[in-house]
């Protein structure tokens, strides 16, 4: 057994994927089809809300990248977003190979076809509940995972083989048949012709047009695949070598049926282009575009944590004041916020999270807050943190306002996780209330929160890079406005550090930033800056020519500075600890993520949720973003604390990412940062250098689970983890937290020995009346005997209850009335009414859009049944045709077109015409007619 299992190993570490590949070559992998269906689906929808508004829309240049789209959207400043929302889903498409290589129903392997349409549909009902509920990351994640078969089904089934010109509508759906699939028992493969596998498949098969995929195994002369059938193919699958031989995998040009592998491809993007237009229709446009990290403001959110015990009243005043300014100075500029998170805190009550993207609702929330009980001094601060930080989009910034120390800093580790995960940058308004005050609520008095529990919010500042600002009441309005003046679009960090002494730091202003600021929090410190000319100025000298505004409040201070390119220094001189953050504006950034050769079957870098492993080798995947030439040149893991810096080594794997492996993971706390140059449009080559506001530190535990990742309510839920470690063993300490506080079990602490590995299982139960689409964060920590050492795994899952409305909403035509002439110009107008229902064993109607048609819709909902929604419409005659979007509420999607051409009748049977042709019209979209036309529609 343990040969064979050592043999295994061998020769899978010299294998590529199964599926369409995870590295980039002449063949087009997973990560190419999703890109370019992705590309090519928020081109459309930008298209279709740029309609729906009336204003002009242009194709961004081809071929597409995510920065021309986000361009060609009106959102130029989403290309970060937009990059990282693609790279998400990409990322849980590959790791479908990664996780499950063995597992058929995931590849369309074995002709495991119902299971694998499964995997899809109930994949998509996930994304469609978690956009309803504005869940996006979790519906990205889902996503990805559904596409990873989607795309399969048409490099490892005979699809292409039968002849078919268009993807398989009915993978997409629950209620149809898939197609003809081949008995168990048929014989469906003959052997190939040598290395010639032209024509292995049976000619039955072919002509009566059965389906068939291809079997795949990976330990030597051990088959499970019955008589006569076909195999995947390929040197790792060992049933290709049992009769019959050969494969008929289409993955890549050189895969057995490689002489097909640009139709499947292709294929795989339309019906990737099919899904994704599902999920638009269900979703609508705008939300469609939020999931993708697309929205014209600044796609940042402004989130607010807010403690609402007695003695905040004068705090909440102020929130609301800020919140109001920000709002008035923000809305409708490239600035405004894209959503609005409100968290707030009490003792023992926390939450609920509250998120909505009317800034009007936000203003009303916040104003609607008041101060009351809290009964002792300490909060729930950081269980609300937790709710923020599961919340919020990634990379948000949050602003917490308290006057009181934690109750619950037993959350203080999960905290850091989400935090090092989310890379959310936490501010602290922490407020020194007076002694009577506080008196109304206990006998305690604390006229201030008291230096140590203090030190708790500013570790949490530090690991974020965020600021613990410590201000009187009076003087926490102007702290807040200096500091939410932050949270305006592109921001970039260009040096973030802590430190307990003096130390001088250089950071690199370049011609593309702008605004830039000098954040020091700490007390007692002066400093030196001088410039790239070599000008300098004291802290305290007031006339200077370098500093054109400072502004100083309780321990936090901050300056703008001239703009002058190159490189700037800045000579610190403390006794007390104090940290020291440079930001500025600027389209160029960086994304990245920790990557590590996945131990699965096949080789291949998966994302890390946990830390990276300490003391040994490790990787980072990084993306620039904000300019589609430039280039990365240097990427160093610096001590956030110290002078100790790691040095990577930076290969180039095209379309602006790059892969980083260093020999040695840091055991302290570090930052990323980054170098790298591009051309500007005048032909000068500008040096660029940013920074994670990020502190990460690798662990010697390593945490890996294997779960699902959707939740049915009322059923427990079990995950199981394995901790290994490389340090010292001992009893673990085991935490597992959720976000939505759903009762869980798991063990609270485990034996490892040096060098072992252990398991747990966590069992999370949703109680059964949680709605469908809301996410659940689940954090699992390990910490090492004597507590020097923790490391984490953060999930996200996905709560759904089962779908049994497969359904579209239909329409039924009550009235159509025309005087259209021949000339529509020198007529009036036409108008029709329509019921639209969702049967009665229907979930209901959600929402009726108008998809096509220049003309006025109106709605409203039968007053004699309440499950039928009527829709009058009137246009004018020069637009004689319409078509309404009619969606259930669990995201089926139906399509009413009509004319006054028509007539009622043809009108009416038109209707279910056009879903079948909707997979026609995909396809030519794909292929580059990007109109649909009016042979699509017919
Ligand atoms: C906020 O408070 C300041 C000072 O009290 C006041 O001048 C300003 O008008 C307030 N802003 C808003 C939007 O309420
Ligand atoms: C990992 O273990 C090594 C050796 O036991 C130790 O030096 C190092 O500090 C540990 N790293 C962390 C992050 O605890
Ligand atoms: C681990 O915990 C078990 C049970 O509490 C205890 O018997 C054992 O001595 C502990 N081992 C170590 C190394 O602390
Ligand atoms: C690892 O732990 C398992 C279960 O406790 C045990 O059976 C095995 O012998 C251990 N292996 C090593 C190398 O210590
Ligand atoms: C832990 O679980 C994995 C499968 O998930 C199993 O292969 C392994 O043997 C288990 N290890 C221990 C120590 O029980
Ligand atoms: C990146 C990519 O594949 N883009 C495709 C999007 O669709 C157009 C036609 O609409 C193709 O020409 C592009 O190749
Ligand atoms: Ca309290
Ligand atoms: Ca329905």
């Amino acid at each position: 057994m343990s040969s064979k299992l050592a043999l295994l190993c061998l020769l899978l570490l010299f294998t590529g994927a199964q599926g369409f590949g995870l590295f980039p070559g002449k063949s087009l992998n997973h990560m190419d089809i999703t890109e370019r269906a992705i590309l090519n689906a928020t081109v459309q929808a930008c298209r279709s809300l740029a309609q729906a508004e009336g204003i002009g829309f242009t194709f961004p240049p081809q071929p597409f990248t995510a920065q021309g789209v986000a361009a060609a959207c009106s959102a130029p400043k989403s290309s970060k977003s937009f990059r990282q929302a693609i790279q998400k889903v990409i990322f849980w498409n590959v790791r479908v190979d990664l996780r499950y290589a063995l597992n058929a129903s995931f590849h369309f392997d074995e002709e495991s076809f119902i299971e694998g349409r499964r995997i899809i549909t109930v994949g998509i009902q996930a994304v469609k509940a978690s956009n309803k509920k504005e869940n996006f990351e979790a519906a990205r994640q889902n996503l990805g995972q559904c596409l990873h078969p989607l795309q399969d089904f048409y490099s490892h089934s005979n699809w292409v083989e039968l002849g078919n010109q268009f993807p398989n509508p009915n993978l997409i759906r629950s209620d149809t048949s898939i197609g003809n699939i081949a008995d168990k028992s048929r014989a469906t493969c003959r052997n190939c012709d040598g290395k010639d596998c032209r024509n292995n498949i049976l000619e039955d098969i072919i002509a009566e047009g059965i389906l068939t995929s291809g079997y795949f195994g990976v330990v030597p002369f051990v088959s499970t695949k019955p008589k006569g059938k076909c195999s995947h193919g390929g040197a790792v699958d060992q049933t290709s070598t049992i009769q019959p031989k050969g494969g008929i995998n289409k993955d890549t040009v050189d895969s057995s049926h490689g002489f097909l592998h640009s139709e499947a491809a292709n294929m795989a993007i339309a019906a990737t282009s099919a899904l994704l237009e599902d999920i638009r229709r269900a979703a609508g446009d705008k939300p469609f575009l939020q999931m993708m990290g697309i929205s014209r403001g600044s796609n940042k959110a402004l989130c607010f944590v807010i403690d609402t015990t007695g003695s905040m009243a004068d705090d909440i005043a102020t929130v609301s004041n800020v919140t109001a300014s920000i709002i008035n100075s923000k809305v409708g500029t490239e600035d405004e916020p894209s959503v609005y998170i409100l968290v707030p805190f009490n003792d023992p009550g926390f939450g609920p999270l509250k998120k909505t993207t009317d800034p009007e609702v936000f203003k009303n929330t916040i104003n609607s807050l008041s101060a009351a009980g809290g009964g002792d001094v300490p909060e729930m601060s950081l269980s609300a943190l937790q709710l923020a930080l599961a919340g919020a989009p990634s990379s948000s910034e949050i602003f917490l306002f308290t006057d009181a120390p934690a109750k619950d800093a037993h959350l203080k580790s999960t905290i850091i996780a989400l935090i090092e995960r989310t890379e959310t940058v936490v501010n602290f308004m922490i407020t020194t209330s007076t002694a009577t005050n506080r008196l109304r609520r206990s006998e305690q008095q604390h006229t201030r929160i008291a230096a140590a529990d203090a030190q708790l919010y500013r570790d949490l500042a530090q690991t974020s890079g965020g600021q613990a600002i410590e201000v009187t009441k009076s003087e926490l309005l102007e702290a807040s406005s200096i500091i939410t003046d932050s949270s305006s679009s592109s921001l970039v960090t260009l040096l973030q550090a802590t430190r307990n002494q003096a130390d001088n730091f250089l950071f690199i202003v370049d011609e593309t930033v702008t605004n830039v600021r000098i954040y020091i929090t700490g007390s007692s410190i002066t400093f030196t800056l001088i410039s790239p000319t070599g000008e300098s100025q004291q802290s305290s000298d007031t006339t200077g020519s370098l500093i054109t505004s400072s502004q100083s409040v309780g321990n936090f201070q901050t300056l703008r500075i001239i703009k002058q390119v190159g490189q700037w220094e800045i000579k610190m001189v403390s006794t007390n600890p104090y940290s020291l953050k440079v930001i500025g504006q600027s389209p160029i950034d960086f994304l990245f993520d920790f990557v590590e050769v996945s131990q699965g079957v096949f080789t291949g870098f998966d994302v890390l949720e946990t830390r990276p492993k300490a003391g040994v080798n490790g990787s980072l995947l990084v993306s620039l973003t904000g300019s589609d030439s430039a280039t990365l040149t240097e990427v160093t893991l610096v001590e956030s604390a110290g002078t100790g810096e790691v040095k990577g080594v930076v290969e180039p794997q095209g379309s602006g990412n790059f892969l980083v492996q260093f020999e040695q993971m840091p055991s302290v706390p570090f930052v990323v940062r980054v170098k790298g140059r591009y051309d500007s449009d005048t032909g000068t080559r500008i040096v660029f250098q940013r920074q994670s506001s990020t502190t990460f530190r690798a662990s010697n535990l390593t945490i890996t689970t294997v779960s699902n990742s959707i939740l049915v309510p009322g059923t427990p839920f079990s995950v199981a983890f394995t901790v290994m470690t490389s340090g010292m063993g001992g009893n673990l300490t085991i935490q597992a937290t959720n976000s939505q506080s759903f009762d869980s079990t798991f063990p609270t602490t485990l034996f490892l020995e040096s060098g072992n590995s252990t398991n747990g299982t966590v069992t999370l139960s949703a109680p059964l009346n949680t709605q469908s689409g809301t996410d659940v964060t689940l954090t699992i920590e390990a910490e090492a005997p004597g507590g020097a050492d923790t490391n984490y795994i953060v999930l996200r899952f996905t709560v759904v209850n089962p779908v049994t409305d497969f359904i579209p909403p239909e329409c039924k035509l009550i009235s159509l009335q025309s005087n259209c002439s021949e000339n529509c110009s020198l007529s009036t107008s036409w108008e029709l009414s329509v019921w639209v229902t969702d049967g009665a064993e229907g979930v209901g109607v959600e929402r009726v859009t108008l998809r096509q048609g220049n003309g006025t819709v109106n709605t409203s909902l039968d007053a004699g049944n309440e499950n039928i929604t009527l829709v009058s419409y009137s246009a004018s005659c020069c637009s004689p045709e319409m078509e309404l979007l009619v969606v259930d509420r669990v995201g089926n999607v139906g399509s009413c077109p009509y004319s006054y051409r028509e007539g009622s009748q043809a009108a009416l049977s038109m209707a279910t015409r056009v879903t079948q042709s909707l997979f026609l019209c995909l396809n030519m979209v794909v292929l580059g007619l990007l109109i649909l036309t009016e042979s699509c529609v017919q």
